[in-house]
């Protein structure tokens, strides 16, 4: 069946406009570029996405794979974490046969969250151009060339699961229904299927297209446009049964919308949507060029090559996976939204036991606050069925959970008790940093207060009086016993972070006050006979255990109980555990490490952590022990590709840069010598300051503070301190 192309005529303007594009936007710093297709998914393909709707693609010359996601596809119910599921492929199959292509490069730029494969063949240069719009809700593919009647080929769809795949004029459509599970008695479960949908448009300007044998075929066509959206009936409520509208009427409408837009139209909003959130921030921690492909630009780096550029390349990397994974609907989960599988590593689920929390540590330091609310959107809407279980297992008020954790709230594995009061610090970080006081009344808040409720039923006193959580854990490094350092802490940190919220709501007097009383009594940090922070009440910590989780340091970062400043003794204790657990491990476990010796105010440790994280591995084997590095995409390891790491990284320069949990705004807390000058703009304090920093020769030369907010704030530079008063919407300059 031959169909006319929908919206032919503004495709001829597009075509110019994919070309007058390339020269825009992309910074020294801010593209990752290679002269080969993608083979591997998960160490080469280059993902794109817009906060809930994703992909990955490899670029290939006669045959183009784009693997796609949509965050809300998950199996899993209120019982079983379920797992996070790889959605489908679209392929475009340019011929074979063809000679071979020269020039080849394929390329994203971060500043402006598009991705680009270019090449020659035949003498004809051929560009493509993707994205993904959070403004229109598609994914755009945009396929041009320098001659008229260069692209002959097909477009077809598969999907991952059983579903049906359909081809009807220029669209293919993937309809299915993921099955719940049933466990009285066992069995598939249809009355709580998923149901999901996928399309894909294909608009073309001249030449012809038809459809045959499930695909759409095109020939001689001067250029293409392919929109693809995908979704699913999930809805983040429980009380509705978790499921909403079916996806059709949507995915057609937004497509139908884009469809009509004009692709310049589509591109502009983009751009405009994208770096408003992008590019508020910017970093230079030095010279260096981009005229290697980043591969061999991460290698030589592995290989000690100064390249300060690809550090900050990295940091910005962070920023731009963010935007792209959490904006709509679900958080990002362990993988961001890219996944290829059905049984992803660890179900590519929600971890609370650091990997969920470890990803949220960056968004308001780096800048990109409203990513941050799909995470607390969704804390918010597992409560009931977290609270029912935690009232069956524990007979207390609130909710808690195990490690693993899916989308309908179903929690599995080993309990960590203290994963929800993790949680909530970072709910309060968001207010700290924003001072959003509704967000902190609607949501924050309540959430807080029910987790301190938990707590409140649950801990115990010993004979001396002092109160420990009973049988508690340091994940994954047992054993189970009263007073883990892990949940001490993290009550402090939790009660503390509550007392604060309640006197800023001016709420809840006695409730607050009975927490300053419990916080006030739990059991303190110890330090133990190694000179150690202990991990545990008793003091039988091992100097040569190198495990990966750094539970027992949660009070030096993310947490604030511990700081050099304020408790120094415990400070002094927590870097020599530190020190113990070594410079060796996964991706996240080396993160969390630079984030702690940021802390700790040591940057020249801080980079050597970095060191070990930016550098090239294509080790996907799963290792707990040695593993860590980057793929040549970027995407950091466990091994095999866990976003944390990613996330941490960036969350780690901020720390090396500016810090604000010790009650002042510290500029460049931890300054390594590897960067003597540098220049970063817009990282956020907490108070909801913007701050810009210059230095030069290892000395602070410049700083500037803007505020949302009327306030007394203390300024921290080396050993000096001093007040300012700073205006709402006024920026000041320290010279
Ligand atoms: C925690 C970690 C593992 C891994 C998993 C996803 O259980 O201990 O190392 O990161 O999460």
């Amino acid at each position: 069946m031959t169909k006319k192309p929908l919206v032919g005529s503004v495709l001829l303007a597009s075509m110019i406009w994919a070309f007058a594009i390339q020269t825009q936007g992309a910074g020294v710093d801010s593209t990752l570029w290679y002269t080969q297709p993608a083979r591997s998914w998960e160490k080469e393909a280059l993902p794109i996405g817009n906060g809930r709707l994703g992909g990955m693609i490899f670029g290939g010359i006669q045959r183009e794979q784009i693997q796609f996601n949509e965050n809300t596809l998950w199996i899993g119910d209120e019982h079983d974490t379920g797992a996070y599921q790889a959605f489908g492929d679209l392929f475009i199959d340019l011929g074979e046969g063809t000679p071979a292509a020269t020039d080849y490069r394929r390329e994203l730029d971060l500043s402006r969250a598009v991705h680009t494969v270019t090449y020659t063949q035949n003498g004809i240069h051929y560009r493509r151009e993707y994205f993904v719009s959070h403004p229109a809700q598609v994914m755009a593919l945009r396929l041009t060339a320098d001659k008229a009647g260069a692209y002959s080929g097909t477009v077809r769809v598969t999907d991952t699961h059983q579903g049906k795949v359909a081809a009807e004029g220029n669209r293919l459509t993937v309809t299915g229904t993921l099955a719940g599970y049933k466990y009285e008695p066992k069995g598939p479960d249809y009355s709580i299927a998923l149901a999901y949908e996928a399309q894909v448009l294909v608009l073309h300007d001249s030449g012809t297209l038809k459809t045959a044998d499930g695909k759409i075929t095109f020939e001689r066509a001067n250029s293409l446009t392919i929109l693809l959206n995908a979704g699913t009936d999930f809805l983040n409520e429980r009380g509705r049964g978790w499921r909403g509208e079916n996806p059709h009427g949507r995915v057609t409408a937004q497509l139908q919308a884009a469809a009509t837009a004009s692709p310049k139209k589509l591109l502009s909003e983009h751009l405009a949507d994208y770096q408003r959130l992008y590019d508020r921030v910017t970093l230079k921690l030095g010279e260096s060029a981009n005229d290697l492909p980043t591969d061999q630009r991460l290698l030589k780096h592995s290989n000690g090559a100064r390249d300060p550029g690809l550090e900050a390349l990295v940091f910005q990397y962070g920023r731009y996976l963010m935007i792209s994974s959490s904006r709509d609907a679900l958080p990002a989960n362990l993988q961001g939204l890219w996944n290829n599988s059905i049984r992803p590593p660890w179900r590519s689920d929600y971890h609370t036991d650091v990997n969920v929390q470890m990803n949220y540590w960056m968004v308001d330091q780096a800048n990109v606050s409203e990513c941050f609310l799909p995470y607390a959107k969704w804390l918010n809407s597992i409560r009931e069925v977290r609270k029912a279980e935690t009232q069956q297992a524990f007979k207390t008020r609130g909710w808690t959970m195990h490690a693993e954790n899916g989308a309908f709230g179903g929690s599995t594995w080993e309990w960590v008790e203290s994963g929800s009061a993790w949680c909530m610090q970072n709910v309060w970080d968001h207010y700290a940093f924003t001072g959003d006081k509704e967000y902190l009344r609607q949501l924050a808040y309540p959430m807080m207060k029910e987790v301190c409720e938990f707590w409140i039923d649950r801990l115990k006193a010993l004979p001396d009086g002092s109160l420990v959580a009973p049988n508690g854990y340091s994940p994954e490094h047992g054993p189970r016993e009263d007073g883990v350092s892990h949940d001490q802490q993290l009550i402090w940190d939790l009660f503390n972070n509550t007392i604060e919220a309640a006197d800023a709501l001016g709420l809840d007097r006695e409730f607050r006050d009975g927490l300053a009383a419990r916080r006030d009594h739990l059991l303190a940090p110890k330090i133990g006979k190694w000179g150690q922070l202990q991990e545990w009440m008793v003091d039988r910590d091992d100097p040569k255990d190198t495990h990966r989780h750094l539970s027992h340091l949660v009070a030096v970062h993310p947490g604030r109980q511990i700081t050099p400043l304020t408790t120094p003794a415990l400070a002094k204790a927590a870097r020599v555990s530190l020190n113990a657990r070594g410079d060796t491990s996964t991706g996240w476990s080396t993160a969390w490490k630079i984030n702690l010796w940021a802390r700790l105010h040591d940057g020249d440790r801080a980079y050597k952590l970095m060191g070990n994280l930016v550098r090239l591995t294509g080790d996907t084997r799963m290792n707990y022990n040695d593993g860590g590095g980057l793929y040549a995409n970027l995407f950091d390891t466990h091994p095999p590709f866990q976003i944390d790491g990613n996330f941490g990284y960036t969350a780690g320069i901020c720390e090396m840069l500016l810090q604000s949990h010790a009650g002042a705004i510290h500029l460049l807390p931890a300054l390594p010598k590897a960067w003597p000058t540098g220049k970063v703009t817009g990282l956020r304090a907490r108070g909801n300051v913007l701050v810009d920093l210059e230095w030069r020769d290892g000395k602070l030369v410049k700083a500037s503070l803007h505020t949302g907010q009327d306030g007394t704030y203390k300024i921290r530079r080396g050993d000096q301190e001093t007040e300012l008063q700073l205006k709402r919407g006024k920026t000041i300059v320290l010279k």
